[in-house]
C-alpha cells in the first residue's frame, strides 16, 4: 500500500527537502502550508516537485485544524517542521512563537492521539535547547538551557511529544537537530545571509555585509543529509529522540572567510569587537562590518553534536563537509546574483 506523508511547513526549507525525498521513495506527499495573501512555492519550484504535491490548508497552532486535516487524511506519517524558525525574531514575537513551536506540537499529538493513532509522528526538535551548554559535545544526555522565547516554546514541543510517547504508546520521536543549511536557507539565517550579500558584493550590486557575533560557533551541515535522517527515525520499530549533527563546529567568521573566498573575495579580519572588519585583501575595501543590532539579547554561544546515537540505531551519518557546504551555498547564490535572481 502507497504510504503518506503528512508535512507541515512544506514551503519551508527542510519541508522542501524532504518531500522531494519521500516522492523519490513513493510517498504520497500531503503538504500543510499556512494560509497566506501570496503563497510562497519557491524552494519547491526550485527542486521541480510542486505539482506533485497535494497541497492542505494547515497552519498548526488552530487545533481544530489540525485535527480536521489529520482525521480526513489519516496519514501513515506526520512530519511537524512548521514553526516560527527565526530564533532573532522569537524575541520579537514571543507569545506567537509559543503558539506556533509550542502549541502547534501539541496540537497535532492530539489530533492523531484522537483521530488517527496508527500515524506516526516526527517533531522538529533543535539543538537550541541546549541553549547554554551543559556539555561539549552534546548528546541526547545532555540537559536542556534554553536560551530564547524561540527554544523555550520548542523545549515544549520537546517535551510533549516525550510525553505523549510515553502516556499513550504514540510513535513520537523528537529529531534533535543541529543547524543545518543549503542553497534554499531562508535569507535571514546567518549563513545565507552570508552567502547572498558576498555575490551582490563581487557583482558590484552591495557595498558591505553587516554582521552580529561572528564568535558565535555552530554545528553546520546539510539540509538534505538532515530530512533522511527524520524519515528513518519514522521507519525504526521503537520511536525516540535522537541528535542529527556533523560533530564539528565553527564560527560565523570562518563561514564567511571561506564563503568569500568562492566569490573571488581574499578577506583578512583586523580590529576587535564591533570595530572588527573584514577587509578584501586584494582591493582594501572594507566588505564586512559588525553592527550591535545584529546581536541577541542571549546568546547561545557554542553548539557541537554527537550523532553517534542515530548512527548505531539507523546507520546515519552526514554525507556533506563544512567546506562542500559552503561552496555549494556560495556557489548557488553567486549564480542566482549573475542570472538575477536571487531571492
Ligand atoms: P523554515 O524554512 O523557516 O520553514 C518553516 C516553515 O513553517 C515554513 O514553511 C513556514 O511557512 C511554516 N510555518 C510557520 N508558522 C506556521 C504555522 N503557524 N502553521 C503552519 N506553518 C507554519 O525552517 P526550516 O529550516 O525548514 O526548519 C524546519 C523545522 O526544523 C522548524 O520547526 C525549525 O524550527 C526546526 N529546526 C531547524 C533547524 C535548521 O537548522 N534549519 C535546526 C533545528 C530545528 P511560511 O513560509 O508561511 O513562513
Ligand atoms: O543563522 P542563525 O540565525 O541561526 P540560529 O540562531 O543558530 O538558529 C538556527 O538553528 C537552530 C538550530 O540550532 C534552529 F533551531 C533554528 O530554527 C535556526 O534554524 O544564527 C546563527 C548564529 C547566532 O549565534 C547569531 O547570533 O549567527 C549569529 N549571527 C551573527 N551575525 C547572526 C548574524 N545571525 C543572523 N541571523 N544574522 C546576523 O547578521
Amino acid at each position: 500500500m502507497t504510504k503518506s506523508a503528512l508535512i507541515t511547513g512544506v514551503n519551508g526549507q527542510d519541508g522542501a527537502y524532504l518531500a522531494q525525498h519521500l516522492l523519490s521513495l513513493g510517498y504520497r506527499v500531503i503538504g500543510g502550508m499556512r494560509r497566506s495573501s501570496t503563497p510562497n512555492f519557491w524552494r519547491l519550484d526550485e527542486l521541480g516537485i510542486t505539482r506533485q504535491i497535494e497541497f492542505v490548508p494547515l497552519d498548526v497552532s488552530d487545533a481544530s485544524n489540525c485535527t480536521d486535516i489529520v482525521r480526513r487524511y489519516k496519514p501513515t506519517e506526520v512530519y511537524n517542521l512548521a514553526a516560527q524558525s527565526f530564533v532573532e525574531a522569537s524575541f520579537h514575537q514571543p507569545y506567537y512563537t509559543l503558539e506556533a513551536d509550542g502549541s502547534g506540537p501539541l496540537n497535532l499529538l492530539e489530533s492523531i492521539r484522537v483521530a488517527s493513532p496508527e500515524s506516526r509522528f516526527y517533531q522538529a526538535s533543535t539543538s537550541e535547547l541546549y541553549g547554554k551548554v551543559q556539555e561539549i559535545p552534546q548528546t541526547e544526555s545532555t540537559p536542556f538551557y534554553p536560551r530564547s522565547p524561540y527554544a523555550a516554546a520548542k523545549l515544549y514541543g520537546h517535551w510533549i511529544t516525550v510525553n505523549h510517547r510515553e502516556a499513550y504508546g504514540m510513535h513520537a520521536s523528537s529529531g534533535i537537530l543541529f543547524n543545518h543549511e543549503s542553497p534554499l536557507r531562508g535569507p535571514e539565517f546567518v549563513t545565507r545571509k552570508i552567502t547572498m550579500t558576498l555575490a551582490s558584493i563581487a557583482h558590484g550590486h552591495t557595498d558591505c555585509l553587516m554582521l552580529g557575533n561572528i564568535n558565535a560557533k555552530r554545528d553546520w551541515g546539510f539540509a538534505g543529509d538532515y530530512v533522511k535522517g527524520m524519515y528513518l527515525m519514522l521507519q525504526q520499530s521503537s520511536p525516540g529522540d535522537f541528535v542529527l549533527a556533523t560533530n564539528e563546529t565553527h564560527t560565523v567568521r570562518e563561514f564567511a572567510t571561506i564563503a568569500a573566498s568562492h566569490m573571488g573575495i581574499d578577506l583578512i579580519w583586523d580590529g576587535e569587537g564591533l570595530k572588527e572588519i573584514g577587509v578584501d585583501r586584494k582591493t582594501g575595501a572594507t566588505v564586512v562590518k559588525i553592527d550591535e543590532r545584529f546581536f541577541r539579547p542571549s546568546e547561545v554561544d557554542l553548539l557541537l553534536g554527537n550523532p553517534r546515537k542515530a548512527n548505531a540505531a539507523f546507520g546515519w551519518k552526514p554525507s556533506t563537509s563544512f567546506g562542500e557546504l559552503v561552496e555549494m551555498m556560495a556557489k548557488a547564490d553567486y549564480d542566482r546574483v549573475a542570472r538575477g535572481v536571487l531571492q
